[in-house]
């Protein structure tokens, strides 16, 4: 176990249960999970790939445990999630001599069974605390928290813990994703990187302001059946 947290919040945020949460436009979306669930690894690459996310997961000798609380840009954080999984950096070093990414490549996109979409700078997805989990309090993810293997960036806000991983691109620039221009390009919770341009301070009203709403939406479609997601 590493990475427990000690003290007060980050500035800005308050305590909450994890509860399905995200972009309003994926509320209705709560994708089936595969029986033989793929990772699709492509972007600026030699040679594109799919591997088994099964297959990913018993990387020898490479699984660990980590203890991390999720921060949502919005203004709430769940705390001690204990996550188990591979770090990304186990994955991308075996990954990265398959497809062989562009040496230009300094961004990385990862894509959820939802259809959403958020990038990461590469050196920021290859710190050590960086894990694709598949377990969480020792029981394998469900369907709600992810499955079958989510991201787990405990140093970035949440929107860059993309749930539900099937596709993995390098790229030689930054995309915004489905949080577009209203996220920030790399969402360090240490400098408080809540969106561009102005400080952290003065967007926590406005992403807090939009809790009631999202919580609502998801509430709706939660009692529902799954559909397969875009
Ligand atoms: N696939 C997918 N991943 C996602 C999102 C989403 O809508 N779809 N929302 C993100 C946001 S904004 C947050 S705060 C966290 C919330 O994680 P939770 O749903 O486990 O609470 O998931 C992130 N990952
Ligand atoms: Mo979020």
């Amino acid at each position: 176990m590493a990475e427990e947290r000690q003290g007060p919040l980050p500035p800005g945020q308050s305590g909450a249960p994890l509860r399905r949460f995200g972009l309003p436009q994926f509320a209705a979306v709560r994708p089936v999970v595969p029986d033989r669930p793929v990772i699709t690894v492509g972007g600026t690459v030699r040679a594109p790939m799919q591997v088994a996310v099964a297959e990913v997961l018993a990387l020898p000798g490479r699984r660990s445990a980590q203890r991390s609380d999720l921060h949502c840009v919005t203004t709430w954080s769940a705390t001690g999630l204990e996550w188990g999984g591979v770090p990304f950096a186990a994955v991308h070093e075996w990954l990265a001599q398959r497809v062989e990414p562009h040496p230009k490549c300094a961004w990385v996109v990862f894509t959820g069974l939802d259809g959403y979409r958020s990038c990461l700078r590469l050196d920021d997805a290859l710190a050590d605390d960086v894990l694709l989990a598949d377990t969480l309090h020792g029981e394998p993810l469900s369907p709600d928290e992810g499955a079958p293997v989510r991201l787990v960036v405990p140093a970035h806000y949440g929107y860059k813990s993309v749930r539900h991983v099937c596709a993995v691109e390098y790229r030689t620039r930054y995309d915004s994703g489905s949080v577009g221009w209203i996220g920030h390009r790399r969402a360090r919770i240490s400098h408080e990187e809540r969106g561009p341009l102005l400080p952290g301070w003065v967007w926590r009203p406005v992403w807090r302001g939009m809790i009631p709403g999202v919580r609502r939406r998801y509430a709706r479609f939660d009692g529902r059946p799954r559909r397969f997601g875009a």
